[in-house]
């Protein structure tokens, strides 16, 4: 793999760009392979990464039906904290968000990790006492977080109105090193670190069907023809209950879409990420200047993957008071990304009914955060047939069993 570095554009800007190599290859695929991942997403390629990267397993193939980081990687609001209310979430999220901390440096990608700072607005007493109970939590895990009173708030956020006559602001769930980063830079750099490991990533491929005999998964059935392996993982995020239904079992899991919007660009005025939970809506400031906004899901399942105009007035006229500004901006564009909602809002990674066939899905509003620990806890359950301690709490047989993981606050988006 070619270094990237500051000698390295500076060699070729000097040689007017001409020698840069691809970052990926786009190789057919083989007819069989170690491991096949269906879904190039950020989780799908930060588990080929992983596979490589800590346990050596390279023949493995990443299939996607669209192109690499089109499905929620590449829509999403970047958002990344680790302030979740139970233990394994915080678990998970925050070695995600400490991997999040070098990923820039570990595959040689500018990730551009910028943590800012994320607030959560308490803008109820009962807001108030919920945070606190996180603060508290994020405490004993080990999670840096504190609950801020509305003068920081003020101080951090200055275009906040914290004297709103229906939803002041009473405080705030911080997290110092929680932010952004870019969201396709991530599924590309993960992309180009198992490319250059061997791996192929195989786009405009749609997996058709599951192969399998005696019940155990043998390979996939493509639109790139049949492909054979050893282990089969679905990576599919808002399809995980089609390629569930292919491989014959079902899934706990809705799919709905989720919108976001985007302002013209101004000149920087916010440089914290904010969420907003009880008016609902979220806000930070792109490096470009865009104000990028988000809103809550669809009523409705459905596949769609487009924004609707009601949402940019809905999004919008929930802001409104707690940010006065945004009544003057322009929106540019919106869009959305069908997300796989699970009933305690916490994902799915395990083991599945089919045999060789393993499964991660149920981020719903909230996984570009987790890809890098994600992929590392998919990936430790491929190579060693069972859930490693990461993941061991979110298995499917939670729903069986009764062993909810309840997330519903902590994921901050409205249902
Ligand atoms: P995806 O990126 O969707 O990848 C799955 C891939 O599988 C897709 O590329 C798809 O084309 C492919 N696929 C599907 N079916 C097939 C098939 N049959 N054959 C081959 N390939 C197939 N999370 C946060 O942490 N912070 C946020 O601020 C945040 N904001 C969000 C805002 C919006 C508007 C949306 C939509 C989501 C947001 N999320 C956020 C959630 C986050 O984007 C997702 O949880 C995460 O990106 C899921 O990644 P993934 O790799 O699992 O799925
Ligand atoms: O999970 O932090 C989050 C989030 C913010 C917006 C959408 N998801």
């Amino acid at each position: 793999m070619q270094r990237y570095s500051v000698f390295a554009v500076a060699r070729e800007a000097l040689r007017h760009h001409t020698g840069w190599d691809r970052a990926w290859r786009s190789p057919a695929p083989k007819a069989k392979y170690d491991v096949v991942i269906v879904g190039a997403g950020g989780h799908g390629l930060a588990t080929a990464y992983w596979l490589g990267k800590k346990y050596g397993i390279r023949n493995v193939a990443v299939i996607e039906k669209g192109w690499l980081g089109g499905g929620n990687t590449g829509r999403n609001t970047t958002i990344i904290r680790s302030n979740y209310l139970q233990d394994p979430s915080a678990a998970i999220y925050e070695k995600a968000r400490s991997l999040y901390e070098t990923i820039s440096q570990d595959i040689n990608y500018n990730v551009m990790f910028s943590p800012r700072g994320v607030m959560m607005l308490a803008q109820t007493h009962h807001e108030v006492r919920g945070y606190k109970r996180t603060a508290q939590a994020n405490a004993l895990q080990g999670v840096q977080t504190e609950f801020i009173g509305p003068g920081r708030v003020k101080d951090l956020c200055p275009i906040l109105n914290i004297d709103g006559p229906r939803y002041p602001v009473l405080g705030a769930l911080w997290q110092a090193r929680g932010g952004t980063a870019r969201h396709d830079a991530v599924a590309w750099g993960y992309a180009r670190a198992c490319s250059a490991m061997g791996m192929d990533i195989v786009q405009q491929c749609e997996v058709t069907a599951v192969r399998q005999v005696g019940g155990r998964a043998i390979g996939v059935t493509t639109t790139k023809g049949d492909i054979d392996c050893d282990k089969l993982a679905l990576v599919v995020a808002g399809h995980s209950g089609v390629l569930a239904e292919m491989a014959g079992f079902r899934l706990p899991i809705e799919s709905v879409a989720l919108q976001a919007l985007v302002s013209e660009p101004i000149k920087p005025c916010m440089d914290v990420v904010v969420m907003a939970n009880t008016v609902h809506g979220y806000m930070s400031q792109s490096d470009k200047g865009e104000m990028v906004i988000g809103g809550g899901t669809d009523g409705f399942n459905n596949y769609t993957q487009r924004g609707s105009f009601h949402h940019i007035e809905e999004t919008v006229r929930a802001l409104i008071e707690t940010f006065p500004m945004i009544s003057r901006l322009k929106m540019l564009r919106q869009w959305g990304g069908i997300v796989d909602v699970t009933g305690d809002r916490s994902p799915i990674i395990g083991t599945t009914p089919l045999g060789n066939c393993f499964i991660n899905c149920g981020w719903g509003t909230g996984g570009f955060k987790a890809i890098p620990g994600s992929g590392w806890a998919t990936a430790d359950l491929i190579a060693r047939g069972e859930p490693g301690p990461l993941a061991a709490a979110f298995t499917l047989d939670r729903f069986r069993e009764g062993r909810f993981i309840d997330e519903s606050v902590a994921a901050g988006v409205a249902h």
